[in-house]
């Protein structure tokens, strides 16, 4: 077992025993683009995880090793910044955050890795850095709420890995429950679990094997389009806060001032913010075929209004859609490559998993691998006796 083989390693490399700490990534079903603008989200935890050994070390260095990269990387604690070995500072962004609410962090020995796939849009990053905020605040005895380590995570991503992201992917890693969406309002983050039956209807995800490199820049500019369009119709508006705030009757009053971009980036995340809240409905109606509609309107905006979709995403959700038992398919995460979300009839993943590899093999000449989710608990300890 993976865990196993972390902890080993700890023990090996360092020689003195870890806390073994779980972190997941996730799903999105619906709501892409909205966190940041103040609006609503539906994500889950995943059985793909990254876990960590992590123990004091006595000393004022962090000592860190990479499992699945065999890499090594250390640093003083006094002086924890941001360089070119991009796994680590998501470790030390971390750490700055500790260091920035008046906590010393003292030395500590880390190894992680696991079974997330890197740049496929489950959130590799923001488990690890859930994964190492758990581990610290339980090692230090800081004992501070998920919501505020989330909120440790999402900063160390905008400080250390500089992208603007919003709250979901570390709320999901930290708040997951096993066999439950959940919807997040990002304005109030009040939220709320929501049953989902894996056995009934499967998660499967489809990764495209691609991401292309516009991915961070374009994710900060989206970010700054819809600030823009806030800030007009503040002029006319006062009241409107973020997007989430806005209505299409607005948008259109000032289309010609928004600008084509603009109008449209604001626009999908209007008519996205109206399509969770319509998914959540149909969710506790019983109706997936509803539910998918909505995915598939969701991947169309997207791709037509907020571009971020590619061609193989594109060609992955137009398989999807001509399959039997298939209900949505859409993108998911920030874009640009990745992986999309399907939600299909148990009885038609096997059939719906070939069809879809044959496909893209022969649309784009490209090998697709697809994994068939769980939806998990949020970060937690390993049991040392699962760890022997
Ligand atoms: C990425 C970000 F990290 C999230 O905050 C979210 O904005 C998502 O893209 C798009 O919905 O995963």
């Amino acid at each position: 077992m993976l865990h196993q083989s972390v902890a080993k390693s700890f023990q090996d490399r360092f020689n003195h025993s870890p806390l073994l700490v779980r972190a997941p990534g996730r799903v999105n079903l619906i709501g892409e683009h909205t966190d940041y603008n103040g609006g609503f989200v539906m994500p889950a935890a995943i059985d793909k995880e990254i876990y960590f050994a992590v123990g004091l070390n006595g000393t004022t260095t962090a000592r860190l090793y990479s499992y699945d990269l065999d890499q090594s990387y250390e640093t003083e604690l006094a002086e924890v910044t941001r360089d070119k070995t991009m796994w680590a500072n998501y470790l030390k962004g971390v750490v700055a955050q500790f260091q920035k609410r008046g906590l010393t962090v003292p030395g500590f020995d880390c190894v992680f890795g696991g079974n997330v796939p890197i740049g496929a849009g489950l959130s590799s990053s923001a488990a690890v850095e859930c994964g190492l905020a758990f581990a610290l605040d339980h090692l230090m005895g800081t004992n501070l709420d998920r919501m505020e380590l989330a909120h440790m995570a999402q900063k160390a991503e905008h400080e250390f890995a500089g992208v603007k992201s919003g709250l979901m992917d570390q709320f999901a890693s930290l708040f997951g429950r096993s066999e439950h969406v959940i919807m997040l309002d990002c304005r109030s983050l009040d939220y709320e679990y929501l049953p989902f039956d894996t056995s009934v209807c499967g998660i499967v995800l489809c990764n495209t094997g691609v991401k292309h490199s516009l991915a961070s820049s374009e994710y900060n500019l989206r970010r700054q389009e819809c600030e823009q369009g806030v800030a007009i119709l503040q002029q006319y508006y006062p009241e409107v806060a973020s997007l989430r705030d806005a209505t299409l009757e607005q948008l259109n009053a000032h289309r010609e001032e928004l600008g084509d971009v603009v109008y449209r980036r604001c626009m999908y995340v209007v008519q996205e913010n109206f399509r969770v809240e319509a998914a959540r409905q149909h969710l506790n109606d019983g109706d997936l075929a509803a539910f998918g509609q909505e995915m598939y309107a969701s991947h169309a905006g997207l791709r037509d209004d907020y571009e971020v979709s590619c061609q193989e995403l594109d060609v992955l959700v137009q398989i999807a859609k001509a399959q039997p038992g298939v209900y949505g398919s859409r993108m998911m995460g920030g874009g640009f490559g990745g992986c999309t979300i399907n939600l299909v009839a148990i009885e038609h993943i096997e059939s719906f998993v070939q069809k879809a590899t044959e496909e893209y093999k022969r649309y784009l000449g490209l090998e697709l691998e697809t994994y068939q989710t769980t939806i998990t608990g949020g970060v937690d300890i390993l049991q040392p006796e699962i760890v022997k």
